[in-house]
């Protein structure tokens, strides 16, 4: 709400820094508002797309939860509303990780019915507060017990007024939500005395959407979303006319409140630690290579797969199991043996932008792929050989040192959120059994922080006999569909659902904590979401997720 101001940077991200950087870097501030969600016992969920919430708890049950700039420095902080008693609570810094804050300012305003809301009226970069009462708006200079500054009528005693500055001028005027009908009505500033007229209207969202208002592009005007409890999902609109949204994601859940500020915590574009795993050393310049390994029987040992930064599991015909190991801190020497892409490939690693080594694939499954990485299959670049006293077809191998200069100049995000602390709540899983399939069972035992495969009774390690290890373990239940083709055994080829939600396990630090996973689309990665809805963040590492069909089965203790 109100005027963003820069130079507040080194604050905002010293905070996030403390809690997911060990090494910060300076960072671009996005000028953004961000979606914050607080529960109804008062615990506050800041989005930080890619990682876990930022959470603290501020106020309790019964109060009104309101976000805004109290003292003009940038930064959006929490404040609550106390109906009952008439007053509102008021802080200037972003509550530490995870703790209770208590209140900086204490004053009284308004009473038991109104309509508490919070924005900067005279575009001084101070948010105060505003009510509605019965359609006739309050509007407060200071914060502080006081009597309103401003005092005029808009819209009708059942709309729901939210802050906001629709056309970017640094004061904010009133967004009303008239929820019968899913409009929305405007006016660009605040009035004072008299009845203000609506500077304009839009239709937006559905029944049962909580509208909220914030600038979701930066470019200083705000204008409408909305959190949707029914499909715990978020939907934003750059613009104030009737359209569809330009950005949707799951967050919240039903009950929350959805508020939208910028509390400067945000995610840097880019750090020294390594995007996929959260350790120091990184180098996010460097582009992640897929490569797709069989973990057949026949290709066992296979080459630098205990050097990969994060693998998913997946389940192909005759319940084999293969790998899609990426790689991003650093290139294996070696890769194999590599086998062909499937349908699931494209939809699991569209997030990543990588380069993807393989030995094959359908004609379709090979353009679905070209469409989210590049297809660097066997004969498209050089690199790819036979290694002689490997059986035939579990003997094709890749070598980094011909991988080709692709001229790639991204930087890579980080996609799996990655915390070091422990969450609580889990229970001990130092023992895991994971059955994907029946020929594709393992386990993994927990020892000195970090989880060690065993498969067939035997270690699983590399062939230079270093142990497959991984510090954070996922299994996802996901319903397996049909490709309608089948190999050249008869075997039917198994495609996934991996997208939507279903159930799984997060493993880490010796425990389990049981989660939904959620997911978007197939440009965004999975979320671990606990019942209470608190997401599971991995231990900064080395991430193994099975992508295990819903007749698999996983037991721990
Ligand atoms: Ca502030
Ligand atoms: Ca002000
Ligand atoms: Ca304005
Ligand atoms: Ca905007």
């Amino acid at each position: 709400m109100g005027i963003k101001r820069a130079g507040s940077a080194v604050l905002g991200f010293a905070l996030i820094a403390g809690v997911l950087f060990a090494t910060p870097s300076p960072a671009e501030t996005p000028s953004a508002d961000q979606i914050v969600m607080v529960e109804p016992n008062g615990r506050w969920h800041v989005r930080l797309p890619g990682f876990a919430d930022y959470t603290f708890t501020y106020g309790g049950p019964g109060d009104i939860p309101l976000l805004g700039d109290w003292n003009g420095d940038g930064i959006d902080t929490p404040g609550v509303y106390r109906p009952a008693r008439g007053s509102a609570h008021l802080i200037n810094e972003i509550p530490a990780f995870e703790s209770t804050a208590v209140a900086d300012t204490t004053f009284f305003f308004g009473m038991p019915g109104d309509r508490v809301f919070a924005g900067d009226w005279d575009g001084d970069g101070i948010d105060t507060l505003g009510l509605s009462r019965n359609g006739q708006m309050f509007l407060a200079g200071s914060n502080a017990t006081s009597v309103a500054d401003r005092v005029f009528w808009f819209g009708t005693r059942t709309d729901i007024p939210y802050a906001g500055d629709p056309d970017g001028n640094g004061t904010d005027g009133l967004f009303l939500h008239r929820t019968a009908s899913s409009s929305v009505f405007y006016t660009h500033d605040a009035a004072d005395g008299g009845v203000a007229l609506s500077s304009g209207s839009l239709y937006y969202g559905i029944g049962g959407d909580h509208l909220v208002i914030g600038d979701w592009d930066g470019d200083g005007a705000d204008s409408p979303g909305v959190f949707r409890p029914f499909t715990a999902a978020v939907h934003v609109h750059n613009s104030l006319s009737t359209g569809t949204a330009q950005s949707s994601f799951r967050f919240g859940r039903p009950g929350w409140q959805a508020l939208a500020g910028n509390t400067h915590l945000h995610v840097p574009a880019t750090s020294r630690l390594a995007p996929l795993t959260g350790l120091e050393g990184g180098d996010p310049s460097r582009r992640v290579v897929i490569a797709k390994i069989s973990n057949s029987y026949k290709a066992r040992p296979q080459a630098g797969i205990a050097e990969a930064d994060f693998v998913m599991e997946v389940i192909v015909e005759g319940g084999v199991g293969r790998w899609i190991a990426l790689y991003q801190t650093e290139y294996p020497d070696i890769v194999g043996p590599l086998r062909s892409v499937r349908e699931v490939d494209p939809k699991l690693i569209g997030p990543f932008d990588a380069r993807v080594l393989h030995s094959g694939g359908q004609p379709s499954v090979r353009a679905a792929l070209a469409q989210v990485a590049v297809d660097e299959g066997n004969g498209r670049i050089a690199g790819y050989y036979r290694e002689a006293g490997r059986r035939p077809v579990y003997d094709l191998m890749y070598n980094f040192d011909r991988l080709p200069d692709d001229g790639w100049a991204g930087t890579v995000e980080p996609v799996l959120p990655l915390d070091a602390r422990v969450p609580s709540g889990g229970v001990s899983a130092t023992d895991i059994d994971v059955a994907m399939s029946g020929p594709n069972t393992l386990a993994w035992e927990y020892d000195s922080g970090r989880y060690l495969r065993r498969q067939s009774g035997v270690a699983s390690v590399d062939t230079a006999g270093d142990p497959i290890t991984a510090e954070s373990v996922v299994v996802v239940f996901v319903e397996q569909i049909s490709t309608g083709r089948f190999d050249s055994a008869g075997q039917p080829v198994p495609d996934y659902r991996v997208v939507g939600d279903g159930a799984g396990v997060v493993f880490r630090n010796g425990q389990a904590w049981p989660v939904t996973w959620e997911r978007d689309n197939t440009g965004d990665f999975f979320r671990f979401i606990r019942p209470d809805g608190r997401e599971v963040p991995m231990t900064p590492g080395r991430t193994w997720i099975h992508i295990t069909p819903t007749t698999g089965s996983v037991d721990w203790g």
